[in-house]
C-alpha cells in the first residue's frame, strides 16, 4: 500500500511532509505586530480571517493533519540578462496555481483510496495553493520540509527555495515529521543584497519589496524605489539568487507542466518594449503574469527604461 508521501511523489510533487494541525500562537503574535507596522502594504486581505489564518482547525473544521507538498520550479533556462526580468515562478505558460491544484486533486483521490473519503471535509475547501488564509511557509517548516530563511522563504535542504507550496488538510491523525533547525547561520547575503532594504530581522516589509511593487501594488512605484528595481519588471528573485543554498542545491525542474510561455525567455529589451496588449493576452493567456496585467507590466518596463 502506498504511503501519503509516496503518493505525493507519484503524482509529481518533489517533497512531502506532514504536520499536526494546531494553533500557531507565536506566529499570531508576530503577525499582529507585522500588520500593526503596516508591513503588509495594501494587501488588506492579510488582515482578514485572522483566527482562521493562525489555526487551520478554524478554517477546516475537523482538520487534524496538514499535508504539505513542494514542487521545484527552478528553470533550466533563464531570460536574456539585459531584458526586463520576470521572476522565475512566473516563467511557465500555465500558472502554477492551476498546476498545483490539479496535482493536489490527484493526490486527494489517492489518499481517499487509502483512508476512505471521510478523511477529507467535503463541506469545506481543504486543499490550498497561495490564495487562502494559510501560513504556508510555516506549515512547510512544521512539516519538516525545511526552514524559513532570513529572506522569509522556505528553504528545503536538497532543493533550495525555488519551490511552490501546496497544502491538503485531513481529518485523520497521522505520524508527524520533525522540524529541521534553521541553517542560515551567520550568513546575511539576502539582507545585504536586497536593493530596497526590504528585509530586516528575518522579516519582510512588503512596502519596500520589489515583488510587491511590481505585481501587487496598484499605484505608481514610489520614486524612491524606481532607480532600485535592478532590472525587475515582474517579481524579484534577488534574495533567492544570492542564497548559498540555492547556488548549491537548486536543480532544474523536470516538470513538463512548467514549460515557459512560448519564446518569452528569448525576448530582448526591444521585444518587451514592443509588446502589445494583444500579444500579451495571447502569450500569457494562462500565465501567472496576468496577475499584474498588461498596463502594470508596461509601466514597470517604462520605469526600468527611464532609469537606464
Ligand atoms: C502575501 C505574499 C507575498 C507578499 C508578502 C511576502 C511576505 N514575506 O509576507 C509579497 C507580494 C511581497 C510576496 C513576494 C514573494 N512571494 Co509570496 N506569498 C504571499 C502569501 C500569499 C502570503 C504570505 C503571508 O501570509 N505573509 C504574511 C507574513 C507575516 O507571513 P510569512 O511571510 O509566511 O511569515 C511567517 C513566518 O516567516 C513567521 N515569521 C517570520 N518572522 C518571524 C519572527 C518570529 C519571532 C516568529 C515567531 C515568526 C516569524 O511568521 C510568519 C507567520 O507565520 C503566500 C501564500 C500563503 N498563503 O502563505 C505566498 C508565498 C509565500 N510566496 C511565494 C513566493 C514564491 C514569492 C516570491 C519568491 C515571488 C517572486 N519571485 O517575486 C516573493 C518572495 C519575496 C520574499 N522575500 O518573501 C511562495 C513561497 C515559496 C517558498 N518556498 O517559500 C508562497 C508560499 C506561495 C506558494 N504557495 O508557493 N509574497
Ligand atoms: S524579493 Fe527582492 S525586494 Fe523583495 S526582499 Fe527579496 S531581494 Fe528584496
Ligand atoms: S542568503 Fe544566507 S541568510 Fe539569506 S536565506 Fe540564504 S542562507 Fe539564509
Amino acid at each position: 500500500m502506498l504511503s501519503i508521501k509516496q503518493a505525493a511523489l507519484s503524482v509529481g510533487f518533489d517533497a512531502c511532509g506532514i504536520a499536526k494541525a494546531e494553533a500557531l500562537t507565536e506566529d499570531a503574535e508576530f503577525m499582529i505586530q507585522w500588520l500593526a507596522n503596516s508591513h503588509h502594504a495594501d494587501m488588506h486581505y492579510l488582515e482578514r480571517n485572522f483566527e482562521k489564518r493562525i489555526d487551520p482547525r478554524k478554517l477546516v473544521p475537523g482538520c487534524k493533519s496538514v499535508i504539505v507538498v513542494l514542487m521545484n520550479y527552478f528553470p533550466d533556462q533563464k531570460q536574456i540578462s539585459s531584458a526586463p526580468q520576470i521572476a522565475k515562478y512566473a516563467y511557465s505558460a500555465i500558472d502554477y496555481h492551476t498546476v498545483l491544484k490539479a496535482k493536489l486533486s490527484e493526490l486527494e483521490k489517492k489518499i481517499c483510496e487509502l483512508f476512505g473519503s471521510n478523511c477529507i471535509s467535503s463541506d469545506y475547501q481543504h486543499s490550498f495553493v497561495d490564495s487562502a488564509p494559510v501560513l504556508e511557509r510555516r506549515w512547510a517548516q512544521r512539516a519538516g520540509l525545511g526552514w524559513i530563511g532570513k529572506h522569509t522563504q522556505l528553504i528545503h535542504p536538497d532543493l533550495g527555495s525555488y519551490t511552490f507550496i501546496g497544502i491538503l488538510m485531513l481529518n485523520i491523525e497521522l505520524e508527524y515529521d520533525s522540524v529541521i533547525p534553521a541553517r542560515c547561520g551567520t550568513c546575511t547575503k539576502c539582507i545585504v543584497s536586497c536593493p530596497t532594504k526590504a528585509l530586516e530581522d528575518s522579516s519582510l516589509d512588503a512596502r519596500r519589496c520589489i515583488s510587491y511593487l511590481t505585481i501587487e501594488n496598484k499605484n505608481d512605484i514610489p520614486t524612491e524605489f524606481q532607480s532600485k528595481l535592478s532590472g525587475c519588471a515582474f517579481g524579484c528573485d534577488i534574495c533567492a539568487d544570492v542564497c548559498p543554498w540555492n547556488k548549491k542545491w537548486a536543480k532544474q525542474n523536470v516538470h513538463t507542466e512548467l514549460i515557459p510561455a512560448f519564446d518569452m525567455l528569448n525576448w530582448n529589451s526591444e521585444a518587451w518594449k514592443q509588446l502589445t496588449d494583444e500579444n500579451f493576452s495571447l502569450t500569457f493567456k494562462h500565465s501567472a503574469i496576468k496577475r499584474a496585467g498588461f498596463v502594470k507590466l508596461k509601466q514597470n518596463i517604462e520605469v526600468l527604461k527611464s532609469k537606464e
